[in-house]
């Protein structure tokens, strides 16, 4: 039989500054707009793959458009082959790193082409994966920042009531008992049917995260603690997770499988959340999946849940999806949440489309 392979013709890449309708106050930073790369990649067969990246800050934006547009420079006329493509570009970045935004741009070429791929199959990006379109139970993860209790309190409400079962609350205050009062005004106005996160960001030392780790044991109610020392820190991680009786969740962070699989290997945590675009898009999540599964750690998503509803459908150990409205401004076609599910849109690659008229007023 004589193939056709779909090549790559060129990736175009834009920057974008959605608005937020819900800015996020995290013991790292604020976030109050979303600067997102945007990137095409145009086939030889006139299919288009898209995927988009989290810059977090806009200063950012134009070193990761810069990064993304080299590599897709060193790519044209190859097959739209996410492996291939992933051999090539961890070969030519092996002297620079692959790391961070290396790896962001890595990532977010590795999604566009897996969209292309599965547009070219004609199947939801799900099916090419080997599963089928279900929802998949995701927690609302927008808002609930530092901030005051009564508007943490009448957030929390608002959030539940646009159709979840659970959300995320963001600790790290100077004082710990400040982060109590927070959790206490939150669990109160949400009742004990909502199941609740929280997000250090990474706040904490070892020593204090084990301190304030036994004050939320003992408040008891939250799924998991997120973050709670810096990320990178696979051991001290594990020390707290040793520690509490509360699960800590870490893998925003986790920069590949090759990070991700050593921080396993020295039991760093209880569940898994990777990201996408620092995992290694789908391909990537693909091989972090297989290392959940193997060590029996339940495995969420951090962010882009667009991709992310397909990758967790076929994620062995599927725990729960982190979803976030930040793209939605510019997508032809959101994302649809039914009774804290995402649905998983059925048309052809990711779904992701742009919403052009709005791409050119966010343009930064
Ligand atoms: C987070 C990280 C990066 C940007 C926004 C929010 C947070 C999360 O850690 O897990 O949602
Ligand atoms: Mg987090």
């Amino acid at each position: 039989m004589k193939t056709h392979p779909l090549t790559i013709r060129s990736l175009t890449v834009r920057a974008v500054a959605a608005p937020m309708r819900l800015p996020l106050q995290t013991s790292s930073g604020a976030i109050s707009t979303a600067p997102l790369v945007l990137i095409d990649l145009e086939t030889s067969a006139g299919i288009t793959g898209r995927s988009y990246l989290f810059a977090v800050t806009r200063a950012n934006l134009k070193p990761i458009v810069a990064l993304v547009e080299a590599m897709g420079e060193l790519l044209h006329g190859d097959p739209v082959a996410p492996f291939d493509i992933e051999k090539k570009l961890r070969q030519k970045y092996t002297l620079l790193g692959v790391h961070n935004i290396v790896l962001f741009a890595m990532s977010g070429i590795d999604m566009a082409a897996w969209d292309a791929h599965a547009q070219s199959l004609g199947q939801p990006l799900v099916g090419v994966l080997g599963g089928t379109p279900r929802p998949v139970r995701a927690y609302n993860s927008k808002g609930l920042g530092i901030m005051p209790r009564k508007a943490l309190a009448k957030e929390a409400k608002a959030l539940v009531k646009e159709g979840f079962s659970a959300v995320k609350l963001r600790l790290g205050r100077p004082d710990a008992r400040d982060d109590i009062a927070a959790l206490r005004a939150v669990k109160d106005a949400i009742g004990p049917k909502i199941t609740l996160m929280c997000d250090f960001n990474q706040a904490l030392s070892v020593n204090e995260a084990i301190r304030r780790g036994h004050m939320l044991d003992d408040e008891g109610g939250l799924l998991w603690i997120e973050e709670p020392t810096r990320a990178d820190d696979f051991e001290g991680n594990g020390r707290i997770a040793d520690e509490l009786v509360t699960p800590v969740q870490i893998g925003e962070n986790f920069m590949g499988p090759e990070q991700m699989a050593q921080a396993l290997a020295v039991g760093a945590c209880d569940f898994v959340m990777p990201d996408a675009q620092r995992i290694g898009g789908v391909t990537g999540w693909m091989r972090a999946a297989a290392l959940a599964q193997g060590a029996g750690l339940e495995m969420s998503s951090h962010l882009f849940p667009e991709v992310s509803c397909h990758l967790l459908a076929v994620t062995p150990t599927c725990h729960w999806l982190e979803y976030v409205d930040w793209a939605a401004p510019i997508l032809a076609e959101p994302l649809v949440v039914k009774d804290s599910h995402v649905l998983i849109p059925a048309t052809p690659g990711t779904g992701i489309r742009w919403d052009e008229k709005a791409v050119k007023k966010y343009a930064a």
